[in-house]
């Protein structure tokens, strides 16, 4: 199937990287794992109520440089949880967060890719990577009726940050709108350059029925959805989740570079990407890691179906407000992230006169 990667040269390069992670985040060893292998997804186990992943919680950078192959397990899975205090909605997910976890893994790699949709989905499920050749990306091939598994098996032949999303016929905008998106990485044979910390965020906007704000469960809009009207635009699923007044900021130290890795699922909104306060000092539009980097950006449009990585210098102590510049979508429709920088003042570069 692969010919440059034979079973015997699989089985002698790799006592590794097979991990999967099951429904509530627990890793499973494959067959083939050994103890030093690092995964290639792993995933968080959401609070009670609550689907955002931990911006945090991605798979470590990619230090080896060989081929080696994963075996993945994403669990289709539809839970009830907070938009925001006293609102609640049934978010269809991939792996019980959003965004779903993060795959990453190096260009020429291999996966075997299982999607599990869980007992208790109300839906069929499927998933189209954008990483993958083949047909729909790979979502005939993966088509689930709740508690069937199937599995398919690919080689990342090109590097980038790519999205993956349900593709479910007929449905996938109310699929991805209700949370079924997440990222795979491929990162370059040569790997990223080092920075000091990663984080990872999705994008998408949600339509329910009720009103920005409104309590109790929301169902979700298909008249809004039609009209591009959403209630709710969000990263990681939550309003305004990542941020000090809620679930936390993301933390980080001044004088570190930190890199972001965002996703926007949409599924039609594009989102105008800044960071308040500071710069994407080096950025690659569209995911696409093995173009030149892009210097000092301000703001990039992160298209639906698409991914972002940007990095940042933190001189100053500061919050910085990762937004969508489109900002009705931060004051009233609940989009905004925190990074919380602490260290020393810098008055050389900012002070108060
Ligand atoms: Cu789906």
């Amino acid at each position: 199937m692969f010919p440059s990667l034979s079973r015997r040269t699989l089985a002698a390069a790799l006592p590794l990287g097979a991990i999967g992670f099951a429904a509530g985040g627990g890793l499973i060893p494959a067959a083939t794992a050994a103890a030093s292998a690092a995964p290639a997804a792993k995933a968080a186990m959401p609070l009670p109520g609550r689907v955002a992943l931990d911006p945090t919680h991605l798979p470590p950078p990619i230090r080896r440089r060989h081929a080696v192959h994963h075996t993945v397990v994403l669990d289709a899975k539809e839970v009830l949880a907070e938009i925001r205090p006293g609102t609640t909605f049934r978010f269809m997910t991939f792996g019980g967060t959003v965004p779903g976890p993060m795959i990453r893994v190096r260009v020429g790699d291999t996966v075997t890719l299982t999607l599990r949709n869980d007992t208790s989905s109300q839906m069929a499920h499927n998933v189209d990577m954008h990483a993958v050749y083949g047909t729909g990306g790979g979502a005939p091939a993966t088509l689930v009726q709740p508690g069937q598994s199937r599995s398919e098996t690919f080689r990342a032949a090109y590097p980038g940050a790519f999205i993956y999303h349900c593709a479910v016929p007929d449905f996938l905008d109310q699929h991805i709108s209700s949370g079924m998106f997440g990222m795979i990485l491929v990162e370059p044979a040569d790997g990223l350059g080092k920075v000091d910390r990663e984080f990872y965020l999705g994008q998408h906007e949600l339509y329910t029925d009720g009103e920005y704000g409104a309590k109790g469960e929301q169902q979700f809009s298909f008249d809004k959805m039609i009209a591009e009207q959403p209630t709710y635009v969000l990263f990681n699923g939550a309003d305004k989740g990542l941020t000090g007044a809620r679930y936390g900021a993301m933390a980080a130290r001044t004088s570190e570079r930190v890199r972001v890795f965002m996703v926007c699922g949409g599924p039609n909104l594009t989102s105008s990407f800044h960071p308040i306060g500071n710069v994407w000092t080096r950025c690659w539009p569209q995911g696409a890691l093995a173009n030149p980097p892009q210097r000092f950006v301000q703001t990039w449009p992160v298209c639906p179906g698409s991914c972002f990585v940007g990095e940042m210098e933190l001189p100053l102590a500061e919050t910085v407000n990762l937004v969508d510049h489109a900002l009705t979508r931060v004051v009233r429709k609940g989009l905004l992230a925190q990074i919380a920088v602490s260290g020393a003042a810098r008055p050389d570069l900012f002070r108060t006169s």
